[in-house]
């Protein structure tokens, strides 16, 4: 058994150092820039994508990673239902912002890629993306992707959102996001058939939205279906089936209802709870994600910070996910 490298993460004691003073950093975890360079690299480097030009409806999530930045200090590292505490279990860091060019989406994700790929150590540090527009998450599933030694036949994908995200093109635009996941099993970077997406309700443009995925053989958990057991059950047995595969775990904070999740561009209604997207989360313990991305905050449309704490936690669990498969 190789041994755990020492624990790196320092967390600030709130109790003599205040949560919202100082600099805030991605859960208050520290600058990767102040992480001891002889100490082992983060297992997961946290990065902001402040770039919404891929949206086809209302922008601002450009805004996401600071509003969630600044939500994210009330965060706090135990996890209760897990009985992990993150910060002792993973060395974590923020990682400042990715590059951006906001007139240019392919620029944008072509530079994603590069400083994600810079990131850590390549074969253990794992990624973390907090939009931003959903198109950022094909960049950091294609970095993950590489990492993981570009995988034939792609990694799995657990993907919650109201919206596929399948949708070929917009305006001619062929990575905006509403793409990001057609083009990500084009290129072979995801397995549709190892791919669920999880709270899916539209309405839709057309319903020939649906036909790339069901045809590329999708796991479809729609929104009603998560109110009967059978959703459930269906979720479970695609966590089972994914045994220790490496997935990756993309968050459209517009799953969540818009009563819980306002701060966000295209709301739809009917969605689940914050209560549910946590429970939902934490029914994927033993899942071994190797990345994920939490998107789609956009702060102006936000009350009290709802939308961008929500962001926060959702972090939180992802993170925890991981905590607890390695504390096993
Ligand atoms: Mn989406």
């Amino acid at each position: 058994m190789p041994q755990r490298p020492p624990r790196r993460t320092r967390l600030p004691d709130a109790r003599t150092t205040p949560r919202f003073a100082g600099v805030a950093a991605f859960c208050r975890f520290p600058r990767i820039e102040d992480v001891s360079a002889d100490s082992s690299p983060v297992d997961w480097a946290i990065y902001g994508v402040p770039f919404d030009s891929g949206v086809t409806f209302r922008p601002g999530a450009r805004f996401g990673p600071r509003a969630v930045r600044d939500a994210s200090q009330y965060v706090k590292p135990y996890h209760v239902a897990h009985a992990v505490d993150v910060a002792q279990v993973l060395s974590i860091a923020d990682a400042g912002d990715a590059p951006v060019n906001p007139y240019s989406i392919s620029q944008t994700l072509d530079s994603v890629v590069a400083f994600a790929a810079a990131l850590g150590d390549p074969s253990s540090t794992r990624l973390l993306a907090v939009g931003g527009d959903h198109s950022v998450a094909y960049a950091n599933i294609k970095a993950t992707w590489q990492r993981a030694g570009s995988p034939r036949g792609g990694l799995a994908l657990i993907h919650f959102d109201s919206h596929l995200d399948t949708v070929d093109a917009v305006w001619g635009e062929r990575f905006g996001h509403a793409s990001p996941f057609i083009r990500a099993i084009e290129d072979g970077l995801i397995d549709p058939r190892a791919m669920i997406s999880i709270g899916i309700k539209g309405p839709l443009n057309t319903p020939d939205d649906l036909d790339f995925a069901r045809a590329h053989g999708v796991t479809i958990i729609g929104r009603d279906k998560l109110a009967s057991p059978h959703g459930h059950a269906a979720i479970a047995a695609f966590v089972m089936s994914l045994a220790s595969r490496p997935a990756y775990l993309t968050f459209d904070i517009d799953v969540v209802d818009p009563a819980f999740a306002p701060g966000t561009g295209t709301p739809s209604v009917g969605g689940i709870t914050s209560a549910e997207a946590l429970s939902l989360l934490r029914t994927l313990r033993g899942v071994n994600i190797i990345g994920a991305d939490v998107v789609e905050v956009l702060p102006d449309r936000d009350v009290s910070q709802i939308t961008a704490l929500l962001a926060s936690h959702v972090i939180l669990e992802i993170l925890a996910l991981d905590a607890a498969r390695r504390a096993v």
